[in-house]
């Protein structure tokens, strides 16, 4: 792979950029693979890049029904944060925080991370007490957050109301390297890697079938033939549970679309994430100068990957009474993506009943945050075949045994 850089640029400008080679090839599928990744999107491609980087595993395919990043992580309204509760959560998303802190050396590919600052604003007594708390609890962690006053968060987003009639702002979960990163770049970027050491990214191809013998994975059926493997990950995100069945066992998973859309584009006006989480939206300005608006899910489990008029109107004034100027705003698009959530809203990163399949899943509304940590963490798991720290508590059989690891606060979307 011809490395991007300032002279690359230079050479080609001068030979009109006729020497760029692709970013990644699309070969046909080989009949074996030591490992299968199922699902092309941030953390499938994640997972793959970290079996080839850090544990030298380089005969791997990626399967992907569709285009690659064109699920979720193509979806998503790109936020990262590192600012949840639980010890086993705070470790993995900061790990993916700080990874992405040099992705975009270590890829060689800019993911346009930008570290703007994110704000979780408290609008009830309820919730100045719980994000208190959560400081608090990061701190312990050693994850860099704060509680802001309210005058401090007007002065970082002028356009915001604080003094709202029903949902005065108390203060903020403040934490300064959050921010967001092009969704796209993330899966270009990692495909490109996965690429360029030698895995095979098969697009266009979707999985039909789980072979298994003795107990053990074989192989699987894709709408290009069967594919033999050694190992298999799956990570499909919304279409985990399909997936699952496919292998003959079940996940404690629901599938339901969430929704984002932007406003026609205007002059800089917020330069930093914010969360309003009571009223159920969220708030970012992208690079074109879209506001990037968000909601809650769906309230009834579906596969629609679309959005709804009631969602953008619901989400959008609740929104306004904190942010008065987008009353006066049109909305310019909408979509949607189909999230992945468990009873505990956190995620699943397991070995399964059937040998040598292993199941990352669960995500839901909060996965683009996590793709590198989440990538590290399976490849860690495919590699050996047990967990290593990052992923030891996020197995499966903490349903079984009740030692759940709630997040419904800490993921910050409705559900
Ligand atoms: P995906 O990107 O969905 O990839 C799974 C892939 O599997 C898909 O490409 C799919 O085509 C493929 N696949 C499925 N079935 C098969 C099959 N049978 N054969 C082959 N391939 C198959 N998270 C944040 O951290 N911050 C946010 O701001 C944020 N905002 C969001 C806003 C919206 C509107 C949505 C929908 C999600 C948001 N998320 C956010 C969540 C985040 O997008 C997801 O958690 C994350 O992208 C999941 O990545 P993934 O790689 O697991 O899944
Ligand atoms: O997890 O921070 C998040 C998030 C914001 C919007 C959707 N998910």
């Amino acid at each position: 792979m011809r490395r991007y850089s300032m002279f690359a640029v230079a050479r080609e400008a001068l030979r009109f950029h006729a020497g760029w080679e692709r970013a990644w090839k699309s070969p046909e599928p080989k009949s074996h693979y030591d490992v299968i990744v199922v699902g092309a999107g941030g953390h499938g491609l994640a997972t793959a890049y970290y079996l080839g980087k850090v544990h030298g595993i380089r005969n791997v395919a990626v399967i992907e029904k569709g285009w690659l990043g064109g699920g979720n992580t193509g979806r998503n309204t790109t936020i990262i944060r590192s600012n949840y509760l639980q010890d086993p959560s705070a470790a993995i998303y900061e790990k993916a925080r700080s990874l992405y802190e040099d992705l975009s050396q270590d890829l060689n590919y800019n993911v346009m991370f930008s570290p703007r600052g994110l704000l979780m604003l408290a609008q009830s007594e309820h919730e100045r007490r719980g994000y208190q708390r959560t400081v608090y609890a990061n701190n312990l962690q050693g994850i860099e957050t704060e509680w802001i006053t309210p005058q401090k968060v007007k002065e970082l987003v002028p356009i915001l109301n604080i003094e709202g009639p029903r949902y005065p702002v108390l203060g903020a979960l403040y934490q300064e390297r959050g921010g967001t990163a092009r969704h796209d770049a993330v899966a270009w970027g990692y495909a490109r890697g996965c690429s360029a050491m030698g895995m095979d990214i098969i697009q266009q191809c979707e999985v039909t079938g789980v072979r298994t013998e003795g107990g053990k994975v074989v192989g699987i059926d894709t709408t290009k033939g069967a594919i033999g493997c050694s190992k298999l990950a799956m990570v499909v995100a919304g279409h985990s549970s399909v997936l699952a069945e496919m292998a003959g066992f079940r996940l404690p998973i629901e599938s339901m679309a969430l929704q984002a859309w932007v406003s026609e584009p205007i002059k800089p006006a917020i330069d930093v994430v914010v969360m309003a989480n009571l009223v159920h939206g969220y708030m970012s300005q992208s690079d074109k100068g879209e506001l990037v608006i968000g909601g809650g899910t769906d309230g009834f489990n579906n596969y629609t990957q679309r959005g709804s008029w009631h969602h953008v109107e619901e989400t959008t004034r609740a929104l306004v009474e904190t942010f008065p100027i987008i009353s006066r705003l049109k909305m310019l698009r909408q979509w949607g993506g189909i999230v992945d959530m468990t009873g505990d809203r956190s995620p699943i990163l397991s070995k399964t009943p059937v040998e040598n399949i292993f199941v990352n899943c669960g995500w839901g509304t909060g996965g683009f945050k996590s793709i590198p940590g989440s990538g590290w963490a399976m490849a860690e798991l495919v590699a050996k075949g047990e967990p290593g720290p990052l992923a030891a508590e996020f197995g499966l059989i903490r349903f079984r045994e009740g030692r759940f690891i709630d997040e419904s606060v800490a993921a910050g979307v409705a559900h």
